[in-house]
This record gives C-alpha cells, structure tokens and sequence, in this order.
C-alpha cells in the first residue's frame, strides 16, 4: 500500500492517506487501497473501532484534478464512480463497528463524502469542509446527496453545494455534521482517548445498532420496529449482554469482548 498507512494498535485500526503533498487528493490506486483497508480492518475481529485520517494538513481534497487532465470525451465519470468511491462508501458504512473520522484538516469534494460516510467525525479546529464539486462544473457525489441533508438539512446541504464555500469546523458542529471539534494541539489526543472507549464498549451492539440505523433510512415505522426487535435477540444472547448486567449488578466496570 503505498498511498496509505495502516496500523492496528490497541484494537483500533488506524487508516491514514498519505499523498499529503496534495491534500490527500484520491487517485484510483488511493482509493482502491483505503477500501482494501476498511474491508481489511471491518473483517479482522481484533480491530474493534477504524479510525480514518489523513496525514499533514489535509483530510482529503477529493479526486485527484491532475490525474483525470487526459480523460477522453467517452470517459464515464459515473462508470468511474460505481467502480471507486461508492466501494469505498459502502465499506465505510457497511463495516459493523464505529468509524470515526478523524477530519485533521481540508475535506473537499470526495473527501468531504468519504468524510460524511464516516459514523463519527472528531475535526481539528483548523479542518473545513467543502462542496468543491460545482466549482468544477460537477455535482456532488460519493454519497454526499444521500448524507449531507440527512445530517444537516436539505437547506444547509444546497446551500454547500451552491456556494461551495469552506464550512469551519465550529459551524460544522453547530449544524450537526461533525460530533467534536478540538483545538489544533489536542485533537490527536481526543481521537486517541475517543477510539480507545469505543474500541473497549460492546462491539457486537455498536455494530448491530449501526446496521438497524442506516436500514432505518428506508424502512417503515413498522419495519423498522420488527427489525430491531430481530437484531435485540441476537444482541440479548451476546456475551457482552450478560457481562454488562452482571457488571451493573455487582457495581463494576463491565470488561466487554465484543462478542
Ligand atoms: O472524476 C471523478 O471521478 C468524479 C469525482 C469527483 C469527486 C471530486 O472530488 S470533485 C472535487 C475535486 N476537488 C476539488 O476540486 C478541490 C481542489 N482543491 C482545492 O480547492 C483546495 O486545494 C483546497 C480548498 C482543498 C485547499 O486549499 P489550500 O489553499 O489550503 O491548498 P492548495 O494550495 O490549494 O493545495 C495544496 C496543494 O495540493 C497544491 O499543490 P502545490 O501547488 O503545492 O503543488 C494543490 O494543487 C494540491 N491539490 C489540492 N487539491 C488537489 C490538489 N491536487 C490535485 N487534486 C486535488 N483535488
């Protein structure tokens, strides 16, 4: 993997791009890469939570510009997207545990939707993020139409795309989009202590419940209601389950397995 680091360290798996030297823009091989590593870190049990960053002061900038200057008139950038970025969308928001993002920096374009596909997103005070597409005559994508109005609005969400202006990190908060923001110098540390809780909290209900949410976007009251009902027995049979009463019962901290 030469675009991107991976690190699995204390059950949390750490996937950082690396192409600082253009903000962490996406080439094809980058994208392939980080998918390869969420599929890797979702199947591996030992890895409890993922964290996706980026390295130097960049998130990601989106799709790399340089590399699609020679696409021919017959490019299909749709082709080009169902092969790319939705794999790695649908990885992010199919994995059965948290995945934070760790948004250090610009998120732009592409970015900004792998960003937004995260279930956590903790930013640096100096982070933004960014509709860049229609700055260059595109609409958005990778998610971001299906995401960005659920999380923020349909108003706030146009509103990105149409100006394409940077959304600080502290607006970001206050719409909904990001869940922490930290100052420069204690975000590393804040992702470190965030990941570490998650990685130690009941992975098998972390994961259940992410499944019975996204589903919950196309599901009648209804359905929604005997799906979870579904998912609770399989998490009421859990080892975790019963740890995490016994551990109330006898007025201790639960030590939970993930399974
Ligand atoms: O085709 C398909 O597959 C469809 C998919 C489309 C998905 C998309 O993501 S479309 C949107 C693509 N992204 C953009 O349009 C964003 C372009 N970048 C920017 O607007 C700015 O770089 C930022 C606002 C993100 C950050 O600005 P700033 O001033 O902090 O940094 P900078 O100086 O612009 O960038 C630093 C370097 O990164 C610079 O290189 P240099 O001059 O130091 O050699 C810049 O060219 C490079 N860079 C930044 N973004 C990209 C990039 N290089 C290639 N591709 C980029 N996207």
């Amino acid at each position: 993997m030469s675009n991107i680091i991976y690190a699995l360290e204390n059950s949390v798996a750490t996937i950082t791009l690396n192409r600082p030297q253009s903000l962490n823009a996406f080439t094809d091989e980058m994208i392939r890469e980080t998918t390869e590593a969420v599929n890797r870190a979702a199947r591996d049990p030992a890895a409890r939570c993922i964290v996706l960053t980026g390295a130097g002061r960049g998130f990601s900038s989106g799709q790399d510009l340089a590399d699609i200057k020679d696409r021919g008139d017959d490019f299909s950038i749709g082709n080009h997207l169902r092969g790319g970025y939705h794999r790695l969308v649908k990885a992010i928001m199919s994995a059965e545990k948290p995945v934070i993002g760790a948004i250090n920096g610009a998120a732009a374009g592409a970015g900004c939707g792998v960003a937004l596909a995260c279930d956590f997103r903790i930013a640096s005070e100096k982070a933004f993020f960014m509709l860049a597409f229609t700055k260059i005559g595109l609409i958005p994508d990778s998610g971001v139409n299906w995401l960005l109005p659920r999380l923020i609005g349909y108003a706030r969400a146009y509103q990105m795309a149409l100006t394409a202006e940077r959304v600080s990190a502290q607006t970001a908060l206050g719409w909904g989009m990001v869940n922490l923001v930290a100052p420069e110098d204690q975000f590393a540390a804040l992702v470190q202590q965030t990941a570490a809780q998650f990685a130690q909290g009941a992975s098998l209900a972390y994961g259940l419940t992410k499944r019975a949410m996204l589903r919950g976007f196309d599901q009648s009251l209804e359905q929604a209601l005997d799906y979870e009902a579904e998912l609770q027995d399989v998490a009421g049979r859990s080892a975790d389950s019963r740890e995490g009463i016994a551990a109330f019962l006898e007025k201790r901290a639960a030590r939970f397995t993930g399974r």
